[in-house]
């Protein structure tokens, strides 16, 4: 029996990035049918029931995944590596600033390369410090920077936010960028 956390894990691999490890299908949108998500997970020896999904989307602390409103569906709402998906998002005003948390050791490809999605669909940006630091610390020393989405705006580039709040863009070139201080409270450009 896997724990809750190693089901949420399954979930994301499954619906973010590897349906077809199980055979699942996923539409562009994301969604799964609930009902052919528990027979494909049981026929690769995953015990999945309804209410354990239930309890894992409740429980989950990101908000990662979405049941659809009739309950049929669910989906990952962001992180999305897989090309069976292709969210059509509205575009809307972020705040006129993002973070973006990372590991000091990327710091130097970033400043020259600026933020690129890499195996996902987008550039993952969060609207507090604290939410950053925990993204960043996933990969060792964590720095934080600041996103100038004013600016980016201006520019054309488009935002999106996903049903848990995170907000997407495909790219985040260096201009826009500035290291954060941690040591101090103000930004340095
Ligand atoms: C880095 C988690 C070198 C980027 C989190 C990050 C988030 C570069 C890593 C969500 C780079 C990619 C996404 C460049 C970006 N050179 N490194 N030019 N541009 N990077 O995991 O943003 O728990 O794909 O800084 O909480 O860390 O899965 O993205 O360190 O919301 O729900 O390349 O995943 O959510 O790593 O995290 P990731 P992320 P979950």
């Amino acid at each position: 029996m896997k724990s809750h956390t190693q089901t949420s894990k399954f979930l994301s691999l499954i619906l973010r990035h590897k349906p077809e490890q199980i055979g699942l299908q996923l539409d562009q949108e994301g969604w799964a049918k609930i009902a052919e998500l528990i027979d494909a997970a049981q026929q690769h020896n995953t015990f999945l029931d309804d209410e354990l999904i239930q309890t894992i989307v409740a429980q989950n602390d990101k908000k990662r995944f979405q049941i659809s409103e009739d309950g049929l569906k669910i989906r990952a709402v962001q992180g999305h590596s897989t090309s069976a998906v292709q969210r059509q998002m509205t575009a809307l005003v972020p705040p006129p600033q993002l973070f973006h948390g990372t590991a000091s050791r990327f710091v130097d490809s970033i400043q020259t390369q600026g933020l690129i999605a890499g195996q996902r669909h987008h550039v993952h940006l969060s609207e507090n410090q604290e939410t950053a630091l925990k993204v960043g610390q996933r990969y060792g020393k964590p720095i934080l920077f600041v996103v100038n989405t004013t600016q980016m705006q201006r520019d054309g580039f488009e935002f999106f936010q996903a049903e848990n709040g995170v907000w997407l863009t495909a790219h985040v070139p260096t201009q826009y960028l500035s290291l954060l201080d941690q040591t101090k409270t103000e930004v340095f450009v």
